[in-house]
C-alpha cells in the first residue's frame, strides 16, 4: 500500500465499522450494539445539527463576526459517537474542533462561538459540563486529562460507576512530546483514560505520512496498551468502540487508544485554504463516506424513520442556525480588564499589578464621547 492510497477512499483492512458508507448494518466479533429506532434516531438528529452549528459558524467568520473557526465537517460521526458514549461522570478533555462533543456535552454552541468571536476565554464551566476548555496548544490536553485521570484513580472515583476521561486529540499531535509522555504515564499507572485520536489525515498542510510510517493505532503496543482503529464516520461504530474502552478504563484495565479514522472535508480553520496542498479526488472519495448519508440511508431503508422526521430535523437545524446567529451577534463585548480575573481562583498580585497597568494604558486613549 502507498502511502497515499491510506489516504483514499479504500477502508483499510483492520478498521472496525458497524454502518457502511451505503447504509448496511455489518456486524463485528469484538464491538457489537444494541440501538433502539429511538436512539438511531437520535443520533441522526445530533450528526445533523452539529453540522449545522459548524456551517453556521463558517458563514458568520465569513462574514466578519468571527476571528476564526475550525470546522468540524467530515468529523462529526467520530465526535458524536465519542461524545454520546460518555457519561456524566466521565470528564472529557477536548482540542479547538470538538464541537460535536461540546454539543453532547451541553455546551451552549454559542460559547464556542464566543471564544472565536473573541468575546469569552472559554466561556463554560469545565465543572459544570465535565468538559475541559478548548486546547491551542496542540497534544498539551493529553497530560491535563492523564493527570485528571490518575486523580480520580487516586480518589477511587473508578470502578463500574465511577468516571472515566477521554481526551481528544489529532493526527498531528501524535507527534507531540506532551502526547507521547502522557502515553507512558498512563500506561504505567493504568490510568483511566480513553485516548481519542481523530486521524483527519491532515495536519493542517502536513499529510498523515509525515507523522507516522506505521497506522497510528498502533503506536500503543509500543507504550503496553491496546490501540484500535475505527471507522470514525460511522457513528455506530464510535459508539461502540468508545463506550467499550470507557468501560475498561473504568474497570481497571487501564488506557486505550482509539484511532478515529476520519478525514477533514474543509480547510483547517477559516485562515487556511486547502486548495495549494491536497488535491479535489481526495475529498470526492471521502465525500462517498459522509457521516449522515449512512445514518440517514439506514432508516430509511430500514423504514425506520419517514420523510416528515427527516424534514422536522432540518427544519430544527435551520432554527438552531438562525438562533445561534442571533445571540452570536448579541453577545456583548467583554470588559477589557475581566481577561486578569480568572487566571488565579485566587487575588494575585501579580494580576493586581498588571490589572492596574493595562488600566492605565487604556486611559490613554479618547472615550467614544471624546473625552479622556
Ligand atoms: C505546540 C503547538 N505547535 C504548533 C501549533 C500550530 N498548530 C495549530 S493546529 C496544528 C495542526 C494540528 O493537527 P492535528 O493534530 O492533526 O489536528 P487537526 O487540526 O487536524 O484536528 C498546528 C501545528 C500549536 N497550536 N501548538
Ligand atoms: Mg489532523
Amino acid at each position: 500500500m502507498t502511502a497515499d492510497a491510506s489516504r483514499g477512499a479504500q477502508a483499510p483492512p483492520e478498521l472496525v465499522q458497524l454502518l457502511t458508507p451505503e447504509g448496511e448494518r455489518v456486524e463485528h466479533p469484538d464491538y457489537d450494539i444494541d440501538l433502539t429506532p429511538e436512539e438511531i434516531r437520535a443520533l441522526y438528529r445530533d450528526l445533523v445539527l452539529v453540522r449545522r452549528v459548524d456551517l453556521e459558524a463558517v458563514a458568520l467568520q465569513r462574514q466578519g463576526e468571527l476571528g476564526i473557526w475550525a470546522s468540524l465537517l467530515g468529523q462529526e460521526a467520530a465526535q458524536i459517537g465519542s461524545g454520546r458514549a460518555l457519561t456524566d461522570a466521565d470528564m472529557a478533555f477536548p482540542t479547538y474542533r470538538e464541537h460535536g462533543v461540546a454539543w453532547c456535552r451541553g455546551v451552549d454552541p454559542v460559547n464556542l462561538l464566543g471564544l472565536f468571536r473573541g468575546v469569552n476565554h472559554g466561556g463554560w464551566d469545565p465543572a459544570e459540563h465535565n468538559f475541559h476548555l478548548y486546547t491551542i496548544v496542540i497534544g498539551s490536553q493529553t497530560l491535563h486529562a492523564v493527570g485528571y485521570a490518575m486523580g480520580i484513580q487516586r480518589d477511587g472515583a473508578v470502578g463500574e460507576n465511577g468516571a472515566a476521561t477521554i481526551v481528544y486529540f489529532g493526527d498531528g499531535a501524535t507527534s507531540q512530546g506532551d502526547v507521547n509522555e502522557s502515553f507512558i504515564w498512563a500506561s504505567v499507572f493504568n490510568a483511566p483514560v480513553v485516548f481519542f485520536c481523530q486521524n483527519n489525515q491532515w495536519a493542517i498542510s502536513e499529510p498523515l505520512e509525515k507523522q507516522s510510517r506505521i497506522p497510528l493505532y498502533r503506536r500503543a503496543s509500543g507504550f503496553g496498551f491496546p490501540g484500535v482503529r475505527v471507522d470514525g464516520n460511522d457513528v455506530f461504530a464510535c459508539l461502540a468502540v468508545t463506550r467499550k474502552a470507557l468501560t475498561d478504563a473504568r474497570s481497571g484495565q487501564g488506557p486505550v487508544l482509539i484511532e478515529a479514522f476520519t478525514y477533514r472535508m474543509g480547510a483547517h480553520t477559516t485562515s487556511d485554504d486547502p486548495t495549494r496542498y491536497r488535491v479535489q479526488d481526495e475529498l470526492e472519495a471521502w465525500k462517498l463516506k459522509d457521516p449522515i448519508e449512512r445514518v440517514r440511508a439506514y432508516l430509511f431503508k430500514n423504514q425506520l424513520a419517514d420523510q416528515a422526521f427527516f424534514d422536522e430535523v432540518d427544519a430544527e437545524a435551520d432554527e438552531l442556525g438562525r438562533d445561534v446567529r442571533k445571540r452570536c451577534l448579541e453577545m456583548p463585548d467583554p470588559e477589557p480588564l475581566a481577561i486578569f480575573d480568572h487566571v488565579y481562583t485566587e487575588p494575585h498580585r501579580l494580576m493586581d499589578e498588571e490589572r492596574a497597568a493595562f488600566a492605565s494604558y487604556l486611559s490613554g486613549f479618547e472615550t467614544e464621547e471624546g473625552g479622556r
